[in-house]
């Protein structure tokens, strides 16, 4: 007998899944297709515990559904550019293209040794010309369309190193290896028109429901930032012109008592010119960080202009102010202030005394606006001449009207989306496919002559990017006029790498960014990450997922807006109550659990710990007890020693209980992997089985028989979460066929038929007992069982008994009286 050993048995194991090839995917699904894919790694070293999880989490589900028929696909690679190869490179001495793929060796060995079963045939790089020269197309085919421009935007200058910084090497307004303070800059950057599919990707959210989490369909919803309101002109006073402000309260209108608008409005920069008190107050604004959040919190502040305005319907005469709690970039970059309603515009009237005028009067009185607090919720319109009366719903329509019939204003909606800008001044990442030619301005690559491959070659002295200051990669001939040129050396954000993998995934070697292959295998049926990327990476993916259909290589038929049909999002891995991190010092390193215990422990732990969306507290003696189940399991299989012999026709009462409760198991496993991914509820049930098993006499021929069963069931019920010893135990068992080719156990109906029925028993409709009764037993013996029950009997004393009524399968009801 072999005791069992993981450190052998899983590598020969993995050896046999190799040769086996058990789970390449075919080039295009045969039969019914089944998607699976984790959100793909960086490569920075070591796979960490949350990797584990996660990909644990989508191995049992591919194994899953590969026996149940399906066609699987379930790919991996490495989201292979980005900033810590710079920084590795410039502490360690190593160029960031080695760096990165020695990481990917060693990565990918640690994934092969957990035995996950992906079509390694399908692995990329992102970091490598054949991939990121898609992207380069892609880029010259937006360009073509009007979907790329360039713009001004904000940068962080490292004024000693003379780089522009990423935000993640500022650390508390300093450059990271400098130390130096930080300026903020302002330099032409590349822009992707993401807006314009703002409708669409809001719109798309509503066929998620169900099917993504709903915290992460708010978070998008909010991101994307759908709001209806009104665009109103104020004319100016004393001179030609109009102000024009975004509000979503038309309704509040005749509450306005100025206008307020964001430090950097042209207005206000062409007033701060003669006014060195205002140009003083417009550069303290600067220094502040743009976020939406500080502008929210910070203490509010602003300064006269000195010009006025007229009230678009009434013609009274209103200051304009700038006030630091604008913001420019939203809307129109100035505010109709309503001090009555809106508490930011009420804190401002106050510090400034200003005017504050009531307008919306709350159905409960006591709700109104009080004196430290705006009322911002809806009522009915008073202090408002014609609009008085109104409800507040009926009067944004009414009061929009009325601006358009001045011409003073109309109906419109904004968007909180911002486009996405995508230029980095860093050197690892795809190079930006232009050239920048004195005389004929930017100019696109030649697709002919795509891709603008990075070098490779450089020893990285400062965080400078050696692009800037490579001849042979910056100086071309403009591809238009000839003349001497430069190339763009911005590279592309590494969400641009992401947001397109899962498709190359299903060909990873197409002569085109994607093949029809692609027409089969999108979209992903079930893709598994983390929460953190609930907003970035998910949206443009979906972003990226329309434009590839736009293109023409995905079809436009709607089947395929979405990328990924179903989303879960895997909880964190805590130790000692805190996230699992390398800053808290609370690791626990996967490769020495690997070492001492296998990789089947290790998943099992995982996955039995915790439902995968719930976060998973770290236990030494869990793990234990995964170990010690394990080596269970493989004992009683051991034990069998043979191949499970076939079921005699009739079985006897204990050879029917066994068999009942085998067959409940498969249905709650099934249940649990199929319906909804609570793993640790189908593990549970396993290890409910595995000791009944246990407990079975198997010299009895009848119940070895049905032990047989029991066993071939258990094993290949475990195969999703410990593969290894799955497989071993099933080639024990005799199994033909190697698991991944093996069906699922099926439910017999037959089995489940219980030998007993409780029902329910009723004194005068009131609930009173629960009985069991033999399931073959027909009305008269539940009537006669049922009486001369003791319980029954304590009920009936003293009392004459009327009539009893059995309703089969239900109850049985006594009238007394
Ligand atoms: C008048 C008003 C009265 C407003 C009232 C609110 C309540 P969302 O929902 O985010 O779209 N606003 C407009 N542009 C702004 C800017 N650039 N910076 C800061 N605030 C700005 O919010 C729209 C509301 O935010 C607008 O409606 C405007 O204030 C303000 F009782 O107009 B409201
Ligand atoms: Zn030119």
């Amino acid at each position: 007998e072999r005791s069992y050993q993981p450190q052998t048995l899983e590598a020969e194991i993995q050896k046999f899944w190799e040769e086996r090839k058990d789970h390449r995917a075919p080039a295009t699904p045969e039969g019914e297709k089944y998607y699976v894919l984790a959100m793909f790694p960086y490569p920075s070293g070591q796979l960490h515990m949350g990797h584990v999880r996660n990909y644990s989490i989508v191995d049992a589900i591919a194994r899953y559904q590969r026996m149940r028929g399906k066609s699987v696909l379930h790919p991996m690679g490495w989201d292979a550019f980005g900033l810590p190869a710079e920084n590795a490179a410039l502490k360690h001495g190593v160029a960031p293209a080695q760096w990165t793929f020695e990481n990917i060796a060693h990565m990918r060995g640690q994934l092969k040794r957990l035995g996950l079963s992906y079509d390694w045939t399908r692995e990329f790089a992102t970091c490598t010309p054949e991939y990121y020269r898609w992207e380069q197309w892609l880029f010259l085919k937006l360009w073509e369309r009007g979907l790329v421009y360039q713009k001004e935007s904000t940068v962080n200058w490292d004024p000693v190193d003379q780089t522009v910084l990423a935000n993640e090497q500022v650390v508390d307004g300093r450059g990271w290896r400098s130390g130096a303070l930080v300026e903020r800059r302002e330099i032409r950057q590349w822009f992707l028109r993401i807006t314009a599919y703002a409708d669409e990707l809001l719109q798309g959210l509503e066929q998620l429901q169900g099917q993504w989490p709903d915290q992460v369909l708010t978070m998008q919803r909010n991101w994307i930032g759908r709001s209806e309101g009104a665009e109103i002109h104020f004319p100016l006073v004393d001179e030609d012109g109009v102000i024009k402000v975004f509000s979503t309260r038309p309704d509040t209108l005749m509450g306005a008592t100025y206008l307020a608008l964001a430090p950097e409005h042209p207005l206000v920069l062409a007033r701060a010119r003669a006014d060195s008190d205002l140009a003083a107050f417009v550069e303290d604004c600067k220094h502040v960080a743009v976020s939406e959040a500080t502008v929210e919190t910070q203490e509010k502040a602003g300064r006269p202009l000195g010009i006025s305005v007229r009230h678009p319907l009434t013609g009274e005469t209103l200051p304009v102010w700038a006030a630091n709690f604008v913001l420019m970039g939203y809307g129109e970059g100035a505010v109709m202030a309503v001090p009555a309603h809106d508490q930011r515009d009420f804190e401002f009237a106050q510090k400034y005394g200003l005017p504050i005028r009531p307008v919306i009067q709350p159905a409960q009185a006591e709700n109104a606006g009080t004196v430290d607090a705006a009322y911002t919720g809806p009522g009915r319109l008073y202090n408002s001449g014609p609009f008085d009366g109104l409800d507040s719903v009926e009067a944004k329509s009414r009061i929009t009207a009325a601006l358009e019939a001045r011409g003073l204003g109309r109906k419109t909606v904004n968007w909180r989306l911002r486009d996405w800008g995508i230029s980095r001044q860093r050197y690892w990442g795809t190079p930006i496919p232009m050239i920048h030619c004195p005389h004929c301005g930017v100019v696109p690559v030649p697709e002919a002559e795509l891709p603008v491959v990075l070098p490779t070659h450089y020893q990285l002295r400062d965080p400078r990017s050696p692009l800037l200051d490579d001849p042979s990669f910056r100086d071309v001939p403009c591809p238009q006029c000839g003349a001497p040129a430069q190339r763009e050396t911005d590279t592309m954000d590494t969400f641009v790498e992401s947001s397109w993998y899962f498709a190359r995934f299903t060909c990873p070697d197409a002569a085109s960014m994607l093949d029809a292959r692609a027409w089969s295998w999108m979209p992903v049926d079930q893709y598994v990450g983390g929460v953190e990327h609930a907003v970035l990476h998910l949206l443009y993916a979906r972003f990226f997922n329309r434009l590839l259909r736009d293109f023409g290589l995905l079809p436009a038929d709607g089947r395929f807006d979405e990328p990924f049909r179903r989303l879960l999002t895997q909880g964190m891995v805590l130790k000692d109550g805190a996230k699992m991190s390398k800053s808290k010092g609370n690791t626990v390193d996967p490769q020495e659990l690997l070492d001492r215990y296998g990789a089947d422990t290790a998943r099992l732990f995982i996955l039995f710990a915790a439902p995968p969306e719930q976060s998973l507290e770290w236990s030494d003696s869990a793990v234990e007890g995964a170990y010690r189940f394990l080596q269970r399991v493989w004992r009683l299989v051991q034990d069998y020693d043979g191949e499970p012999t076939p079921l005699p026709a009739k079985l006897s009462g204990a050879a029917r209980d066994l068999r009942r409760a085998i067959h409940q198991c498969i249905e709650r496993v099934t249940f649990n992997l199929e319906e909804r991914h609570h793993f640790n509820v189908a593990i549970a049930a396993c290890m409910e089985l595995t000791n009944t098993l246990a407990r079975v006499d198997g010299k009895d021929p009848e119940l070895r028989a049905v032990l047989g069963e029991g066993l071939s069931a258990l094993v290949r019920m475990l195969a999703p979460f410990t593969p290894h010893l799955a497989e071993a135990c099933w080639m024990a068992l005799g199994g033909k066929t190697a698991l991944a080719h093996t069906p699922w156990p099926t439910v017999d109906p037959e089995a489940l038929v219980a030998d007993t029925l409780t029902l329910v028993v009723q004194v005068n409709g009131k609930l009173r007992e629960r009985l069991d009764f033999p399931a073959s037993a027909d009305e008269a013996e539940i009537r006669s069982l049922t009486l001369a029950h003791p319980q029954v009997q304590k009920h009936m004393e003293g009392k004459e008994l009327r009539r009893v009524i059995v309703v089969p399968g239900r109850l049985v009801n006594l009238v007394l009286s």
